[in-house]
């Protein structure tokens, strides 16, 4: 491939922060800590999640990189960089959220597979880059187009980076061509992250960002785009990252019979608290993030301090300086929000926390009711334990 190679060993990886909790070393997947997360609205770069299923691919000559453009079109293209900069560049606030986010919890019910996560598999950034549906028409595909003259109704993005689960080739996953062409959707291809060029983790030079979506289908490192009649079949989207009941594992798992995920469901974390947490008696801030798929908004955030058995209601913001509206026009539809509210703990108890979106759907009570093999969506009410200390007793 021109300009761009993926090693197949792991010794040009990039330097990174040392407080990143580090889940697997090779491939590298790591999170910061929960503390550090829902202190600012824009998560920096360094501390934002690394999720890889390979060795870091490496540019070696920027000019004659390209993305090819192929499959069911007319006229096949090369998109080197400098077309992607031609074209109107968008800044788009989106969170962007692993499947596997809280899957350690999860495990602790019934052993599920995959990395163990934490709540910090996930992170808000202003991506910039030239939305897929301009770039779609460079190509001839109009804009709101479902369906190409030949058949094409699916977009595939292939990456360049060596997966074992693919035995050795690309990352690769696909979106609807009536989500790619819309220009609403917001889909990207990005070369800047918080105003500044991707990175190598990050996707360096072009990544796709697909807002609202399972990080998964947010392709790294791309290095061709398919117009492909039904969706991609690589590893990740028939193979993984699907939804399955609690009934389901490993001996009686049958992949086609569900959908790859692709939104993802309504979800909230404390993060100011760790689990088991000691604290004095008085005043305490409870603080955390709340995001929703599909650009749906979030309507409330309930925080309980006696273990779900009463609510009340924390505030909400984006920005600072201007309210936060679910689903209103100054709001960033595909980001988060961060939370906060201040509550009196006299004594040792469970908090949790439940967001609810724009559509009314709220994040269900117990783990085990959403328990699936693969540990994904783990959006079950967030608790953290508080002993409270009393120094005088
Ligand atoms: N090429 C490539 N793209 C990829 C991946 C990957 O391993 N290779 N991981 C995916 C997954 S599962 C997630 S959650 C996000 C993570 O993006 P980040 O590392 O920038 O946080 O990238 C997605 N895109
Ligand atoms: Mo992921």
């Amino acid at each position: 491939m021109p300009g761009i190679k993926g090693p197949s060993d792991y010794s040009q990886e990039p330097p990174r922060h040392p407080s990143l909790q580090i889940n697997s070393k090779v491939p590298f997947n790591a999170e910061p800590p929960r503390s550090a997360l829902a202190s600012s609205y824009v998560t920096p770069v360094d501390l934002f999640y690394k999720r890889n299923h390979g060795p870091i691919p490496l540019v070696d000559d920027i000019d004659r990189y390209c993305v090819d453009i192929c499959g069911l079109i007319r006229t096949p293209k090369k998109l080197y960089m400098r077309d992607v900069r031609m074209l109107p560049k968008y800044n788009v606030t989106a969170t962007l959220q692993c499947a596997g986010n809280r899957r350690t919890a999860m495990s602790k019910t019934r052993k599920v597979r995959g990395v163990g996560w934490d709540v910090s598999a996930i992170g808000n950034a202003v991506w910039g880059g030239a939305k897929l549906a301009d770039v779609l028409e460079l190509i001839g595909i109009p804009k709101l187009t479902c369906s190409t003259q030949s058949g094409g109704k699916h977009v595939e993005f292939v990456s360049i980076d060596k997966c074992k689960e693919e035995n050795g080739g690309p990352y690769k996953a696909s979106i609807p061509l009536s989500q790619a062409t819309n220009p609403e959707a917001d889909v990207l291809l990005a070369y800047e992250m918080n105003e500044e060029p991707l990175n190598r983790d990050h996707g360096y030079p072009l990544r796709v960002i697909v807002p609202g979506v399972i990080g998964a289908r947010s392709v790294k490192w791309l290095d061709s785009i398919n117009i492909i009649a039904e969706e991609c079949q690589g590893f990740f989207m028939q193979k993984d990252y699907k939804m399955f009941p609690p009934s389901v594992d490993w001996d009686n798992i049958n992949w086609s019979t569900r959908r790859p995920q692709m939104d993802f469901p309504v979800q909230s974390v404390i993060c100011s608290l760790e689990d088991v947490q000691s604290i004095k008696p008085g005043k305490v801030t409870i603080s955390g993030y709340a995001v929703s798929g599909g650009g749906r908004g979030i309507e409330r955030v309930d925080i309980s301090i006696d273990g779900g058995k009463t609510w009340l209601e924390a505030s909400r913001s984006q920005k600072t300086g201007a309210p936060y509206i679910a689903d209103h026009v100054s709001s960033d539809k595909w980001a988060w929000v961060l939370f906060e509210v201040t509550v009196d703990i006299p004594y040792s108890t469970e908090i949790v926390a439940k967001a609810v979106d724009s559509a009314a759907n709220v994040q269900p009570e117990n783990v085990q009711d959403i328990w699936n093999l693969r540990g994904i969506l783990n959006t079950s009410w967030h608790r953290v334990q508080v002993r409270v200390g009393h120094s005088n007793m």
